[in-house]
């Protein structure tokens, strides 16, 4: 059954016909809600979509959390002050960090294809001030922890 629906919503995609996206997010020392932030702190993407992190601000960069991407994902890291382009093509939810501000709450949520939240996503071992992060991240987009 769950392959069956995997196929079917490949088949609906493609005949859709979109054009797969790009999404950038800025990395900032301060942002509107506050210090060390990505803007946006959430997307919601297709699968295929790319996303782009502009190195707004110098000393950031954008990494995959571990036991925060979708089963079967390597994950991955740029380099402080990398402008990486990655595509997504595998649904699920990415947790992304500033590897220098983690510790600081610098983190991100991407949202691949319309999947339910993970029952790990919200309990990964992160900094307190990310996880608090997280928590309000999910929340204001209706993922309640
Ligand atoms: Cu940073």
């Amino acid at each position: 059954m769950r392959s069956f629906l995997l196929g079917m919503t490949i088949i609906l995609a493609t005949a859709s016909g979109a054009q797969a996206e790009m999404h950038e997010v800025r990395m900032l020392n301060r942002g509107a809600s506050g210090p060390m932030v990505y803007e946006p702190d959430f997307l919601q993407i297709a699968p295929g979509d790319t996303v782009k992190f502009l190195a707004t601000a110098n000393g950031h960069n954008a990494a995959t959390i571990e036991g925060m991407v979708p089963a079967g994902h390597s994950g991955f890291k740029g380099g402080i002050n990398e402008e990486i382009e990655v595509t997504l093509d595998r649904e699920g939810f990415y947790g992304i960090k500033c590897s220098p501000h983690i510790g600081m709450g610098m983190v991100m949520v991407v949202r691949v294809g319309d999947v339910p939240l993970p029952e790990e996503f919200p309990v990964a071992d992160v900094p307190a001030r990310a996880g608090k992060r997280f928590g309000e991240i999910l929340s204001r987009n209706g993922f309640a922890r």
